[in-house]
């Protein structure tokens, strides 16, 4: 972590976008678009604040050991890595969706449970499939991917998914249906610990100008 610079962790794609409205309001502009260049390390329009682009999943990392004083991270992302040492000021509201279970449409999900069947899930969210599937009491052989979940069920490699849905698109192309709402996501602020002492005014700046920018709705 440079002493005098302000680093900022964000994913590429819709984290990256719908974190520039909030950057704007804190006077933030960054100077390069990252779906053009193949810098991982982003100039901004203040010479001490500066953004690196890095996997969703690794955003809270980055924070966590300080190779960034702050970062946009999915509830998803955080609640996979925990939040030790995290400061999470704001729910900011952005990149919203749900996790949820889904299974192919000819799967009786309801019936297998009430069966008490052994349910195989594939999911990236091992954590939050887990814990969900716990306080069901359903048993389950859980199996991890990292991505395209929804050709779990298709290729006989899992009886059913947890992943996040938007507006359900990906799930109806591929002959899914949901069948459980786990939970509802937003992406968070995340802050350094230690940055937050030593680099404390600059950074409140941001995160009220962040607070103020919030969407309201939807
Ligand atoms: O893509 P990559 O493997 O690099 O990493 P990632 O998928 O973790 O990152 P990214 O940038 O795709 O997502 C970053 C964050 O955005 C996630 O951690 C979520 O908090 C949030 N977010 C919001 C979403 C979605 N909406 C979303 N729809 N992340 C992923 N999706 C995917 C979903 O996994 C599924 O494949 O979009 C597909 C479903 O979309 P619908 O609209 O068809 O339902
Ligand atoms: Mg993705």
């Amino acid at each position: 972590m440079s002493s005098n610079m302000i680093t900022l962790a964000l994913s590429k794609g819709r984290i990256f976008e719908e974190t520039l409205p909030l950057l704007a309001a804190a006077g933030i502009e960054v100077l390069e678009d990252p779906e053009k260049s193949r810098k991982l390390i982003l100039p901004t329009n203040h010479a001490d604040v500066r953004v690196v682009l890095v996997r969703a999943s690794d955003v809270p990392t980055y924070v966590e050991y300080g190779g960034a004083d702050m970062g946009v991270s999915g509830k998803d992302s955080l609640i996979e890595h925990g939040t030790q040492g995290l400061y999470q000021p704001l729910d900011l509201r952005i990149a919203k969706c749900r996790v949820s279970v889904a299974v192919r449409k000819d799967f009786d999900y309801e019936r297998a449970v009430k069966q008490g069947s052994r349910l195989k899930v594939a999911t990236k969210y091992t954590s939050i499939a887990r814990e969900f599937f716990a306080a069901k009491g359903v048993h389950v052989d859980m199996v991890k991917l990292y991505g395209s979940m929804e050709l779990a069920p298709l290729t006989g490699l899992a009886d059913a998914i947890v992943d996040l849905v938007s507006t359900g698109n990906t799930l109806k192309a591929n002959h899914l249906v949901e069948v459980e709402r786990i939970m509802d996501i937003s992406s968070y602020l995340v802050v350094n610990q230690a940055a937050l002492k030593l680099k404390r005014e600059r950074l409140r700046r941001i995160i009220d100008a962040f607070a103020s920018a919030i969407p309201q709705s939807s």
